[in-house]
């Protein structure tokens, strides 16, 4: 079957330039759109043509349907990757492309509307077996119904929007007398940022590592797991350190949660590339927490564990190719784990754009960095604050944390504030370094200045 000839990146930065890398390897030929605030960006140095699609403001380029369907009309692209954020996991975008003869590498329209709808998700899954958190079945109707939920299972719980996502519309309950208040509060942020103040109520656990598992399901219904992260480490509802494999996962402990992970995926016809995200508790047991259509953040320490380029997976199986390889295929060799560096203050995590006078990222064994910064661009301040992603690799935990160390004191980053200060923190601390750490981390061992 043959590839795409050309395909269009509909997303800037780090991501678009790994995608373009993968389609160089394929030999796909590649098509860059970009902002007005983004003209000297390296994604659009990098593809074989690009095309601006609008102003700086994201609503009006990166976000711009119509735009970015022009651009790929213009251009003769035949597929489009929408890479992770801005248009990824949009529904009416993959059926925009669709409707205009144009492949989204990515999952059906039908699943990316169903993964977005985490209530609805979540009660399928329940249905089919997978176990889920106790909590409402599906959505909760009104407050009399979320009571009588809290009734049944009891406080604590967390009410959380069924559109939601980055923690808005979440509220946790700890006493009945409560509910009142966080439940109007949950659905007013929910309506404010979705449109939608649906709700749906889960048992809350205090105490939780959260571990997601990457598949890659075909047109045929063949569906793989490559393993699992653990994303505990995050501040705010954004993930700042992943790892893989998770420290605490037996044999057993992998192909348990991958297993449910692939049935989750063959419950909802899954195909291409997902994310099944887990809830795991401190007595080990494994719960379904939503599913994500898009490709990750986090996917190159799966593909430094694994050594499966998931980008070039992606778009041969949006091209129709079936998995190359099954299962017992997958090998799982060394540790591998990545820090999301950001152009923020690391005392306070307030962005920072600027000029960068100076850039130098590290390298040498085991050191991966993906990034479109270069010396000289000025980082806009019109997106987010991701401006390299460093990504270890060793035989063991012990080397991949060594090698992040001396990766982090390599990078040489001057004109603008980074995170990376905030990194070398965490790899010294003695609970990160024995794997004694949950969701609660980072307020709990880090001071960040409030
Ligand atoms: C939870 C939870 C505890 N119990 N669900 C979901 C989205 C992710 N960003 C955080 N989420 C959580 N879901 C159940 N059933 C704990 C979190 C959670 C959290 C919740 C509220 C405030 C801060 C939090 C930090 C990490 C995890």
């Amino acid at each position: 079957m043959a590839l795409f000839r050309k395909l269009l990146i509909a997303n800037r930065s780090e991501i678009a330039v790994r995608i373009i890398r993968a389609c160089k390897e394929l030999g796909i030929k590649t098509v860059a759109v970009y902002s007005a605030a983004d003209k000297e960006a390296l994604h659009v140095m990098l593809a074989d043509e690009s095309i601006c699609i609008g102003p700086a403001s994201s609503s009006q380029s990166y976000l711009n349907i119509p735009a970015i369907i022009s651009a790929a009309e213009i251009t003769d692209a035949e597929a489009v990757h929408p890479g992770y954020g801005f248009l990824a996991e949009n529904p009416h975008f993959a059926e925009a492309c669709m409707t205009s003869g144009i492949t989204f590498v990515g999952p059906t329209t039908e699943t990316i509307r169903l993964g977005g709808d985490k209530a609805k998700a979540r009660q399928i899954m329940k249905r089919k077996g997978i176990p889920v958190v106790p909590g409402s079945d599906g959505p909760i109707l009104d407050e009399e119904a979320a009571l009588k939920i809290i009734k049944k299972i009891g406080v604590p719980v967390i009410i959380k929007a069924s559109s939601g996502g980055g923690g808005k519309g979440m509220r946790i309950v700890n006493d009945e007398k409560d509910l009142n208040q966080a439940y109007h509060m949950a659905q007013r942020e929910a309506l404010a940022s979705f449109g939608s103040g649906e709700l749906y109520i889960e048992k809350f656990i205090p105490e939780m590592r959260h571990v997601e598992v990457q598949i890659l399901a075909d047109h045929k219904g063949n569906v793989v797991h490559l393993g699992e992260r653990d994303c505990s480490i995050q501040r705010r509802h954004q993930k700042l350190i992943e790892e893989s494999p998770y420290i605490l996962a037996t044999p057993q402990f992998r192909k348990k949660i991958g297993e449910l992970a692939v049935k989750a995926a063959k419950a909802m016809r899954y195909r291409n590339a997902g994310t099944v995200e887990f809830i795991v508790e401190s007595s080990g047991d494994i719960y379904f927490m939503e599913i994500n259509t898009r490709i990750q953040v986090e996917h190159p320490v799966t593909e430094m564990i694994t050594g499966v380029d998931l980008i070039k997976e992606q778009i041969k199986i949006a091209s129709g190719e079936p998995l190359s390889f099954r299962q017992q295929d997958i090998k799982f060799s060394g540790h591998s784990m990545e820090c999301r560096i950001n152009a923020e203050d690391p005392d306070r995590f307030i962005p920072c754009p600027g000029r960068l006078t100076m850039f130098i990222p590290p390298g040498g064994p085991g050191i991966r960095v993906d990034t479109a910064a270069y010396c000289g661009w000025v980082i806009p301040p019109h997106y987010d604050s991701l401006i390299a992603k460093l990504i270890s690799y060793g035989k063991d935990r012990q080397e991949a944390v060594v090698r992040m160390r001396r990766a982090l004191s390599e990078f040489k980053i001057e004109g603008i504030r980074t995170t990376i200060p905030f990194f070398m923190k965490v790899l010294e601390d003695p609970d990160f370094l024995s794997g004694n750490f949950n969701t609660n981390f980072i307020d709990k061992n880090i001071n960040i200045a409030k």
